[in-house]
């Protein structure tokens, strides 16, 4: 059998974010933020749970480090609490707040692994939504100066910066479905968002820049859901490839072209662009993450379908491995190849069982399985994939499904926040050490 091995320096890691892991939220002068709020209103949460408490990472991140240590993992993506640094989110700096990061970053180095650190996953500091949070365009600048505060504090040990996580989840979760903080229900407050989200994306590239060094890098994250063609027919083919992608026209096509094209500017109606927006928000970046879990399928005759899928996982996402190749290839002809990729996220809620005190979880192997056969086959194919963090390192607060979703290789026992390491973290270990598909 021929293995599937890596390029050499590949580098495997696991993913996470603050609200989601780290509890503390009144510890150590942390402000709060619009998630501490939006989980006090009724039914925003499916188990009516928050992340005041999460999985303690705040005081735990030692023993998290060795897991991922023990687990032979060479990075690792986790992102900054805003409120924790500038507890008004503007103003004045919070010491505490830096120091927890600064420890952090100085374990994970001397554990040797390699910090990529996400600016804003999502929990934006309360006292900025009462200004408009990212509706107001003043957000790009309120981001751009959070951003040099932190850069400046850890930038001489952390070279990998993301600016935003999945801004789509944040202007249109947040702003139109109300299914996240902020919890409003507008699409043109999703649309502006949308557009703020993407300048303070530029604005903050070149903070980053201003604030690091040479060595410093910075990217963006963003989540798609590519459309595959639901046979391989010409038809369903051209379908898939005309039907509209919000995700990736909203986004990913601003920052690599510098436009919005004409369904973008559709929905952009009432939205102020001034002239210069466009330069900044396709200023140059040094990579992109891509956030994958599931692809829709798209038929000629019947539009989305979804009748025909093979496996879901416990959110309910149909499980496409292909869908993976599909966007990392989409991705790599639209910057030809001169921009290189990073999947930042990959993974699957199942529910886990805990048996003689191990985690069996074979179907979440069988999923990392095959989405990094895919990810092989794309660097086969040409595609410049540098890196693969697989979410999530552990169960954590998963947004309004509170603690009912388990997308972690090792799992958190909530009661006595002990970890117990899965059977798909001994898998990534194995991975990682081989370099290859296993
Ligand atoms: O938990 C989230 C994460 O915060 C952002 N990307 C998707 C994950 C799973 O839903």
């Amino acid at each position: 059998m021929t293995q599937l091995t890596f390029p050499e320096n590949f580098l495997w890691g696991t993913a996470t974010s603050s609200y989601q892991i780290e509890g503390a939220a009144r510890e150590d002068g942390r402000g709060p933020s619009i998630w501490d709020d939006f989980c006090r209103l009724k039914d925003a949460i499916q188990d009516g749970s928050d992340g005041s408490v999460a999985c303690d990472h705040y005081h735990r991140y030692r023993e998290d480090v060795a897991l991922m240590k023990a687990l032979g993992l060479k990075a690792y993506r986790f992102s900054i609490a805003w409120p924790r640094v500038l507890p008004a989110g503007r103003g004045a700096v919070n010491p505490k707040g830096i120091g927890f990061y600064d420890r952090l970053v100085d374990e994970l180095l001397a554990a040797g692994i390699r910090p990529f650190v996400t600016l804003y996953h999502w929990d934006l500091p309360s006292a900025l939504n009462a200004q408009g949070g990212w509706t107001n365009r003043d957000s790009a600048g309120w981001f751009a100066d959070y951003a040099t505060v932190v850069v400046k504090a850890l930038g001489d040990r952390v070279k990998d910066w993301i600016t935003l996580n999945e801004p789509w989840c944040s202007a249109y979760l947040g702003y139109e479905f109300g299914m996240h903080a902020p919890g409003y229900q507008d699409q043109a407050l999703a649309s502006k968002a949308a557009h703020h989200l993407l300048l303070a994306h530029g604005t903050a590239l070149q903070a980053i820049r201003a604030a690091g060094d040479a060595n410093t890098r910075v990217g963006i994250t963003l989540n798609f859901e590519p459309n595959l063609p639901a046979s391989e027919s010409e038809e369903d083919r051209r379908a898939a490839a005309e039907a509209f992608d919000l995700l990736y026209e909203g986004f990913a096509e601003p920052i690599l072209t510098g436009a919005y094209n004409e369904r973008i500017l559709a929905r952009m109606a009432g939205v102020e662009i001034r002239p210069g927006d466009m330069a900044i928000i396709a200023g140059r970046n040094d990579f992109m993450g891509v956030n994958y879990y599931s692809a829709k399928l798209i038929s000629a005759q019947r539009g989305a379908v979804y009748d025909d899928d093979p496996e879901f996982t416990r959110m309910g996402w149909a499980v496409r491995p292909a869908g993976l190749y599909a966007i990392l290839m989409q991705l790599h002809r639209a910057t030809r190849g001169r921009l290189p990729l990073y999947v930042t996220e990959n993974g699957a809620s199942f529910a886990d069982q805990v048996v003689d005190g191990r985690v069996h979880d074979e179907r979440r192997v069988a999923y990392l399985r095959a989405h990094f056969t895919q990810a092989h086959r794309a660097i086969q194919d040409g595609v410049d994939l540098r890196g693969y963090f697989v979410w999530s390192l552990i169960d954590n607060f998963e947004w309004s499904f509170g603690y009912q979703q388990f997308f972690g290789i090792v799992r958190v026992e909530y009661a006595t926040q002990a970890r117990i390491i899965k059977d798909s973290g001994y898998y990534l270990r194995d991975v990682a050490t081989a370099n290859a598909v296993l």
